[in-house]
């Protein structure tokens, strides 16, 4: 038999379209000291459901998928029906993926087990995020975060399985559905982007090895209720206002976060009076984002102490966050402290 050596085609058609998702989990497995490919396959799993997603959110406005489902979910939001759909789509690929115990979602009162003795993780998510935003065809997002379970394979779901600070993430990650859709991950090893290719229907990787500018100039808060910040808080914004810094906020957090990675900025949403744990979620909204955001050198606090040490007690348990920028976000937090120091020494 006679055979010959592959030589690429120096035609244009044979141009390289780039490394797939696929292809740069399964090269980048080895980094996991723990590694048998379980971990790979639930990034796979949900990358096929973010795809699916990406198809709904994009037909929205035809397919009668847009507005109210008429419950609320657990935190006493209007759950859309995008949002019911996209927890089934998620839970269904980890489900079918078998790699899964245990789901925790922002759309489920209670831990979703799994019924799976062989499932080694964990998965928190917050399948869309910033949901409101999907009538008026803005950025929307998923987040994600992976942990191991604590116990052993095969016994019965614990709450020390559930309730991990998020340093124990041995993954995470977001997909933000914008003016083009993107999937971000870490697992501990740096932060890498991916961009869909929908006529291919595959993430390439396009933002290989993200990092946080130090500092930056955009501050993404929701002034509207500045009135019930904490003093400190309030004086950080000011600053901000001196510095004639970009106010930009639209309210989905994973676009309000990836802006700000690209470019160098702070996500504030802050504890108030009102409501002194703030909004967002820790277990599968502000962890996962914290997680992200240290991988590539950048910082995340509850305005007083790193997010990712916060040992949580219960499932949707809610934290103020500051995260984006090192330097901006240890200047808010001494911001936060120096107040609140001087109120106390009166
Ligand atoms: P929705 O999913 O209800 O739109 O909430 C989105 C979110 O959790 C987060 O993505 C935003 O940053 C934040 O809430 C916006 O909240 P405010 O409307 O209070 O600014």
């Amino acid at each position: 038999m006679k055979t010959k050596y592959y030589k690429p085609s120096d035609s244009s058609i044979a141009y390289s379209v780039g490394t797939t998702l696929d292809r740069f989990i399964k090269i980048k497995q080895d980094e996991f000291s723990f590694a048998s490919g379980e971990l790979s396959q639930i990034l796979r799993d949900i990358a096929l459901a973010a795809k699916i997603v990406n198809r709904e959110t994009n037909r929205a406005g035809l397919a009668n998928i847009g507005g109210a489902f008429g419950q609320t979910n657990v935190q006493g939001e209007e759950q859309q029906k995008l949002d019911v759909i996209a927890n089934i789509r998620f839970t269904r690929a980890l489900t079918k993926g078998g790699e899964v115990c245990a789901v925790v979602s922002e759309e489920d009162d209670e831990v979703i087990d799994l019924q799976n003795g062989s499932g080694k993780y964990v998965v928190a998510i917050d399948p869309l995020d910033g949901s409101s935003n999907i009538d008026v065809n803005i950025s929307i997002g998923t987040i994600f975060s992976i942990y191991r379970r604590a116990t052993p394979i095969g016994s019965p779901i614990q709450p020390e399985d559930i309730m991990q600070p998020g340093c124990q993430q041995v993954a995470a990650g977001y997909v933000l559905y914008g003016s083009s859709t993107m999937l971000v991950y870490t697992t501990g090893h740096g932060v890498n982007g991916f961009t869909y290719e929908p006529s291919l229907g595959e993430f390439f990787l396009s933002h290989p090895n993200m990092c946080a500018p130090k500092d930056g100039d955009i501050y993404s808060i929701n002034e509207g209720t500045s009135n019930l910040f904490e003093p400190g808080l309030k004086k950080y914004i000011e600053l901000c206002k001196e510095r004639q810094f970009s106010a930009r906020y639209i309210g989905s957090l994973v676009a309000d976060f990836h802006r700000n990675l690209l470019k160098g900025g702070i996500y504030i949403y802050p504890a108030t009076s009102k409501s002194p744990k703030g909004k967002l979620r820790l277990l599968y909204e502000a962890n996962a984002l914290a997680f992200i955001a240290e991988q590539a050198g950048g910082m995340a606090t509850d305005g007083y102490g790193r997010i990712l040490d916060i040992k949580p007690t219960s499932l949707h348990q809610r934290t103020p966050l500051f995260i984006g920028s090192p330097n901006m976000v240890v200047e808010a937090e001494n911001y936060l402290k120096a107040f609140q120091e001087r109120v106390v020494e009166k």
